[in-house]
């Protein structure tokens, strides 16, 4: 069963046009902008614009052609952002999810970070 969703959240109105986002990269199923408050001095977001609430209704609901497109675009961010690792010297990518994860945005997103050394992973 897929996961109750609140299109009240904040990427459900960047995805309905209600409020501005600093875009990156585009496809038909998935968005990638600019973390609003960046922690790295490369910080993307990658969204589907499926209403899937986290990682976990993501990757158990959404079609093959969802999931291609989502994964595609966030290749393509560290290509673009100059951190990939045939160009770059490599990324972070986390997802929150839940309470335990300290997620604030109930819409699926990936977090694509770099620009330095992320340092240890932290509980
Ligand atoms: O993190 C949610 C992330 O979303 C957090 O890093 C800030 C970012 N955010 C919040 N509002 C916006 C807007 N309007 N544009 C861009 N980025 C935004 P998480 O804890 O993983 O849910």
């Amino acid at each position: 069963m897929p996961m109750a969703y609140d299109d009240n959240n904040i990427f459900a109105k960047i995805l309905r046009g209600e409020i501005p986002n600093d875009t990156v990269a585009e496809n038909a199923h998935a968005l990638a902008f600019r973390d609003i408050a960046p922690k790295t001095p490369v910080h993307v977001l990658v969204i589907p614009k499926g209403k899937y609430v986290s990682f976990d209704d993501f990757a158990a609901n959404a079609s093959p052609e969802e999931i291609t497109d989502f994964m595609r675009l966030a290749a393509e961010v560290t290509r673009a952002e100059g951190v990939s690792l045939d160009q770059g010297q490599g990324f972070r990518a986390i997802t929150n999810a839940g309470s335990h994860g300290v997620q604030e945005v109930p819409h699926f997103h990936l977090h694509i970070m770099g620009g330095r050394n992320m340092g240890p992973m932290v509980t």
